[in-house]
């Protein structure tokens, strides 16, 4: 990881996963350079829900939030880059689809609100990316990899 680098938390929310955009979303991030050092499908069970979602505990679509992140299951995924907390919210759109620009993720594929396909950590929001990586990953979990050392496989 190079001194400027950064993770971040990402996921493939339920309405991505149930419309088999994981690959997409993936696609996506890998085309734009940012390296992936962890992933994992899984059901986010009601706990983590409301802890994930903590800051939102006391919004009117709190309850709602939470049973849709946990009806399906997800594509949890931990990317690495300059500024990469940043970038992958750039990459992802406004949170309102109807709002996203054409050619961010959730302006190209995301259907509304709630179903907006991806979450990414919030860079305003201080250690965020740090704080939702640990509460979805072990530290054995993460990959440390470089593609200039490890030299070409093929
Ligand atoms: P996320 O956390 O899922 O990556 O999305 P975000 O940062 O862009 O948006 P945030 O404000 O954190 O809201 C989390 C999710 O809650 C849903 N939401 N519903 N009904 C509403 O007014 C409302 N506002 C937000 C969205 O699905 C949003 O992604
Ligand atoms: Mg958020």
């Amino acid at each position: 990881m190079s001194h400027h680098d950064e993770r971040t938390f990402v996921m493939v929310k339920p309405d991505g996963v149930q419309r088999g955009l994981i690959g997409e979303v993936v696609s996506r991030l890998e085309g734009r350079g940012l390296k992936l050092v962890g992933a994992k499908f899984m059901r986010i069970d009601q706990d983590l829900a409301e802890e994930h979602y903590g800051e939102h505990a006391d919004k009117p679509f709190f309850e709602d939030l939470v049973g849709f992140i946990t009806a399906a299951p997800v594509f949890a995924m931990v990317w690495e880059g300059a500024d990469a907390t940043r970038q992958v919210r750039r990459m992802m759109g406004a949170t309102d689809p109807a709002e996203a620009q054409p050619g961010t993720i959730r302006g190209d594929l995301g259907l509304d609100l709630g179903q907006n396909v991806i979450h990414g950590s919030d860079h305003e929001d201080e250690g965020a990316n740090e704080r939702e990586i640990a509460l979805f990953f072990d530290d054995e979990e993460l990959v440390n990899w470089d593609q200039s050392t490890e030299g070409w496989v093929y």
